[in-house]
């Protein structure tokens, strides 16, 4: 039987923690989230950090210490997000690389976000690619739209594979200016993957229930949490990080595809063990 990779995604850059008080925004509400949705499944925490106003920051010293915390509390992948907000700078996006993460997020290409920019420029995209190599941090390729699984097959061809030799991407469905959170979308996104990769997907908002269960009976993994949902139902705000992992672990176990423990996770991405 195989298993499913869940990855929790807590906290984002978007949201602001006045509109949802249960978004995990200082280094112990993290660390609280990470072993909570550990203990219910999830393999994968996708960081977004804050600062002290809880406004959204790439800080290398708050990332170090979170990236610390995290790794201490936890056997969680620690993958960094390298997106960061859509007014970060390039340079600060590539420093995130310096916080020691296992991963880090890779997107793969610019996209309309809402009424903003999300830019990534092919020479970005490369130096980041190439930086994670060096780095031996291992890279979740982000997927916003079709055509940025054509720019993967291209990065893929003229600058090898990742650190780890897996390549594994996160359809991010559902982003306004972004590919639409369906099952038809889903699958066209599968049928581009490049031979032998693997794939998850979370739908923003709306869309995260028919992403999750299109993800899971196409074969794919999942990625939840505050970032991209933050109503559970029809008029229920989401009440915390949790409640949206277990919701993934049932429906995995549903499909009988088990939430994958972190080792076989490890294993899966080819993550390096940075743990004392
Ligand atoms: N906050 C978005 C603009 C990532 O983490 O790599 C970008 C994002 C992607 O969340
Ligand atoms: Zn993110």
């Amino acid at each position: 039987m195989t298993s499913t990779l869940l990855t929790v995604a807590p906290t984002g850059a978007e949201t602001a923690k006045s509109d949802a008080p249960a978004l995990p925004v200082t280094i112990d509400e993290l660390v609280r989230t990470a072993k909570d949705c550990e203990q219910l499944g999830a393999s994968v925490i996708h960081v977004h950090i804050r600062d002290d106003d809880a406004q959204p920051t790439l800080d290398l010293a708050r990332l170090k210490d979170t990236v610390g915390a995290l790794r201490a509390a936890t056997d969680l992948i620690v993958q960094v997000s390298s997106g960061g907000a859509v007014t970060d700078s390039e340079e600060d996006r590539l420093r995130v690389l310096e916080s020691d993460p296992d991963a880090a997020s890779c997107s793969m290409g610019t996209v309309n976000f809402g009424r903003d920019v999300f830019l990534n420029r092919w020479e970005f995209i490369v130096e980041l690619h190439t930086r994670m190599q060096e780095r031996q941090v291992v890279p979740e390729y982000e997927i916003f739209d079709l055509g940025q699984l054509a720019t993967l097959a291209r990065l893929l061809d003229k600058h090898d594979l990742p650190y780890g030799g897996h390549v594994h991407c996160d359809f991010v469905m559902g982003v306004p200016g972004g590919m639409p959170g369906n099952a038809h979308a889903l699958v066209a996104a599968v049928q581009a993957l490049p031979a032998g990769s693997t794939f998850a997907a979370t739908g923003v908002g709306r869309t995260s229930l028919p992403v999750m269960l299109a993800a899971l009976s196409a074969g794919g993994h999942l990625r939840v949490g505050m970032e991209d949902t933050l109503t559970y139902a029809r008029g229920e705000p989401v009440r915390d990080n949790a409640q949206l992992v277990a919701r993934a672990a049932g429906l995995a176990r549903i499909a009988q595809r088990p939430p994958m423990p972190v080792a076989e996770a490890r294993a899966l991405l080819g993550v390096k063990d940075r743990r004392c």
